[in-house]
């Protein structure tokens, strides 16, 4: 029964076959054309087994990721030459908000960061690739991280500032914007969320991000608050988006982690459920629906948290629904109510399954759980999705002729495109798919250049050494034979 689809599906005309990255994982040009620095720009390098840290000053002693990464601030006409040559559609990337105002509060925004976004675009656009644009990913003014993050309401109309800039200034060169990056993420308890999610800094210097850990400075109820004046800065931009180009697209994008019932134990159902309801169904509902659901009482009272919500705050909310949901897709997990074994690699926690396998850095390879997820959002919103993140993250081996033959990520690729499609057989209404770190760049949990997920390698090593030299994976060739058939051939 669950197979009772028709293999011969094609994907549909126009569909936005592509490639995503984020600027504070792959821009760097940290401090240059009068950009300021933000929080990324003082988090340190580390590996799976160390994690990365945040620092409060930039020290000389230290390898900060961002700060180069690989270099599209130098490279972007190339790479954008490497995407056009891919056959790309689309190419979701994110701009950085301290690029245009430094500050974040600046009277004026940087006319030389405007203009490196605006010949982005355009090379873009001459190509045939169809931007969408994160306004924000992991990348806050750092300034504004010194006044509260997310937590200091003030952030909203400054947000709301920026995005008004943007949607002016590229009007009609960019349609498909995308809020914040993963906002589900605010939930993922420790330093993470904080950090990277809403910009709240802890307290000293050279503190460890480890994810999912516990940390005594991690005030659930300044998280919740914190992601509420996110939810309320995304529902004013996308009312403002919608006024100032009737054309544009707005999406919500949230972190998914479709999540099984360990066993039909009803404890471990009902386990599942919860799971589900607050990994993935918190955000896309106030997003997509316009207001929070009705068991939301309920599950702050379980997290030892209240809000109080404005009616102008539920108005504004109710106003600004998303035209579509967007998803990043890694892995699924599992939920018992027992105390088994961890997930590894799992943002949101869980415990292991068994029937998966893992890749290198841990995480729980599952392409079925991709049609799981694509079914159960469509049918729980019925708006558009856009898979803008899926990828294998793997140390790749350079031959002595240079080439690279990653059959694993090309398996990885196809598995999930096999799903994809089942999924649109089934009668998902599916945009598009942008493959995670199309050409290689900085890993945002491990801060690794070891863990990449390219088409495209770049010569550039952990500790910061390497050419920036580009260079053609097997699955460049791979993915581009997918995109010409428009996914005929997987
Ligand atoms: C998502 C983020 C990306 C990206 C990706 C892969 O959570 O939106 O920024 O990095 O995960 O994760 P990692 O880089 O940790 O392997």
């Amino acid at each position: 029964m669950q197979n009772a689809n028709d293999a011969t599906t094609t994907f549909p005309e126009g569909f936005l076959w592509g490639g995503a990255t984020a600027a504070n994982q792959y821009e760097g040009g940290w401090d240059e054309g009068g950009k300021g620095p933000s929080v990324t720009d003082m988090i340190t390098g580390g590996s799976v087994s160390e994690p990365r840290r945040i620092t409060s000053t930039v020290r000389d002693d230290i390898w900060y990721p961002s700060h180069e990464a690989v270099d599209f601030y130098h490279h972007w006409r190339e790479d954008i030459e490497l995407f056009a040559e891919m056959g790309f559609k689309c190419y979701r990337m994110s701009v950085q908000w301290a690029r245009i105002f430094p500050h974040g509060d600046d009277a004026a925004p940087s006319r030389e960061g405007l203009d490196f976004y605006r010949g982005v675009f355009e090379l873009c656009r001459e190509r045939g690739i169809e931007p969408m644009v994160t306004i924000s990913h992991y990348e806050l003014p750092y300034a504004l991280a010194r006044r509260g993050g997310w937590a200091n309401r003030d952030l909203v109309d400054l947000f709301v500032r920026y995005c008004k800039t943007l949607f002016t200034e590229y009007r009609g060169l960019v349609r498909y914007w995308l809020t914040f990056n993963e906002i589900n993420c605010a939930l993922v308890e420790g330093a993470f969320g904080n950090v990277m999610s809403l910009g709240i800094l802890p307290d000293g210097d050279d503190v460890p991000l480890a994810v999912g850990e516990p940390v005594a400075w991690d005030v659930p109820q300044r998280r919740y608050e914190a992601l509420h004046n996110q939810f309320v800065a995304s529902a004013k931009a996308v009312t403002l988006a919608h006024e100032i180009d009737p054309a544009n697209k707005v999406g919500c994008m949230v972190a998914s982690a479709a999540t099984y019932p360990y066993s039909c134990d009803p404890d471990d159902v009902l386990e599942a459920q919860a799971a589900n309801r607050r990994a993935n169904w918190y955000c896309c509902d106030v997003q997509v629906r316009g207001s929070y659901p009705a068991w939301a009482p309920a599950f702050w009272r379980g997290e030892g948290v209240w809000l109080d919500v404005s009616d102008e705050d539920a108005a504004t909310l109710a106003a600004g629904k998303v035209d579509f949901i967007s998803f990043s897709y890694y892995s699924s997990a599992a939920a018992s109510a027992r105390d088994l074994e961890p997930a590894t690699g799992n943002l949101f926690g869980g415990v292991n399954n068994p029937h998966l396998q893992k890749s290198a850095w841990g995480w729980a390879v599952d392409p079925k759980g991709l049609r799981w997820f694509l079914n159960e959002a469509y049918d729980r919103y019925q708006v558009p999705l856009m898979i803008v993140e899926n990828g294998l993250g793997a140390a790749d081996v350079v031959e002595d002729d240079g080439s690279i033959h990653d059959d694993y990520r090309i398996d990885y690729l196809r598995s999930h495109l096999e799903q994809l499609r089942m999924a649109i057989a089934d009668g998902v209404d599916v945009m598009g798919y942008t493959w995670w770190g199309c050409v290689d760049i900085v890993s945002n949990s491990s801060g690794e250049m070891r863990k990449r997920y390219g088409f495209v390698y770049v010569d550039k090593q952990d500790g910061g050494a390497g050419t920036l030299e580009r260079s053609r994976k097997d699955s460049f060739a791979y993915y581009a034979k997918v995109i010409a058939s428009n996914g005929a051939v997987l």
